[in-house]
C-alpha cells in the first residue's frame, strides 16, 4: 500500500479504493475579471493552485484510480438555489463577465481550461457548498467502491472543508492536499489546513502533492 507523508500521521491508501476529487475549479472562481475577482478577491491565490493541480492530474490519470470533478451552480431558472444563499449572493444568475453567474451551461460555470476534465472522468453539479448536498456523490463512490478521497480545489474553508467534513462522517478518509487547494484569504487558507490535522486528525490528514506524486508515479 502506498504510504504518504502527511499530517498528523502518514496516510496509507490502495489504488482499488481510492479516488481524486477536484472541487470547484471553475472560471467563475478562478478567472481574472470574473465573478470571484469582481467581488474584490485575489484570484491569484487561488490560481497558484493551477501548476501543482495538473502536474497532480498528469500522475494520476497514470494511474487507474478514478476522478471526479464537481461544479458549484445552479439550473437556469434557479430552482434549485436556496432563497437564503440568493440573498447573501444576488449577482448568482446575473450577467457576468463569463456569462450568467454561477449558472450551469455558460462558460464561467465550467472548470478552467488546464484542468478540464477527460471523457471518463465524472463531473458532479451542486448547487452548495458541499459535494454530497443534493448530488449523486455517494452513488457514485459506492459503486466504485471508493473509501479514501485525495481532495483538491477551491476554496479551502468553504467548498473544500464542507465537503471533507461530511466525507469524513459518511466514514470516507480523506487527504487533503495543500498546495491543491485554495482560499482567497491566506489566514483562512493555513488556518482551514491546520483544522483538518488539528486533535489528531479530526476530520483528516494534510499532504503536499509532490509526496504523494512519488507514491503514485
Ligand atoms: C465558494 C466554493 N467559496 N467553491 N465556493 O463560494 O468554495
Amino acid at each position: 500500500m502506498p504510504i504518504v507523508d502527511a499530517q498528523p500521521t502518514p496516510f496509507e491508501f490502495d489504488l482499488d479504493t481510492t479516488a481524486l476529487l477536484v472541487i470547484d475549479m471553475q472560471r467563475d472562481f478562478l478567472l481574472p475579471g470574473g465573478f470571484g475577482e469582481s467581488l474584490g478577491n485575489d484570484v491569484a491565490q487561488l490560481r497558484r493552485t493551477i501548476g501543482p493541480m495538473k502536474r497532480l492530474l498528469e500522475a494520476w490519470r497514470a494511474t487507474s484510480m478514478p476522478i471526479i470533478h464537481t461544479r458549484e451552480g445552479h439550473k437556469p431558472d434557479l430552482s434549485d438555489c436556496p432563497p437564503a444563499k440568493l440573498k447573501r449572493g444576488p449577482m448568482i444568475g446575473q450577467p457576468g463577465t463569463f456569462g450568467k453567474i454561477l449558472i450551469q451551461g455558460e462558460y464561467g460555470h465550467d472548470i478552467i481550461d488546464e484542468l478540464q476534465p477527460l471523457e471518463n472522468e465524472v463531473v458532479v453539479d451542486k448547487p452548495g457548498k458541499g459535494a454530497f448536498y443534493a448530488t449523486d456523490l455517494e452513488e457514485v463512490l459506492t459503486k466504485d467502491g471508493i473509501k479514501r478521497l485525495v481532495v483538491t480545489g477551491v476554496t479551502t474553508e468553504v467548498c473544500v472543508h464542507t465537503t471533507v467534513r461530511e466525507a469524513n462522517d459518511r466514514g470516507y478518509e480523506c487527504l487533503v492536499l495543500a498546495d491543491c487547494v485554495g482560499s482567497y484569504f491566506p489566514e483562512f487558507q493555513q488556518a482551514g489546513l491546520r483544522m483538518i490535522a488539528a486533535q489528531g486528525g479530526i476530520f483528516g490528514w494534510v499532504a503536499e502533492s509532490p509526496a504523494l506524486i512519488e507514491e503514485i508515479a
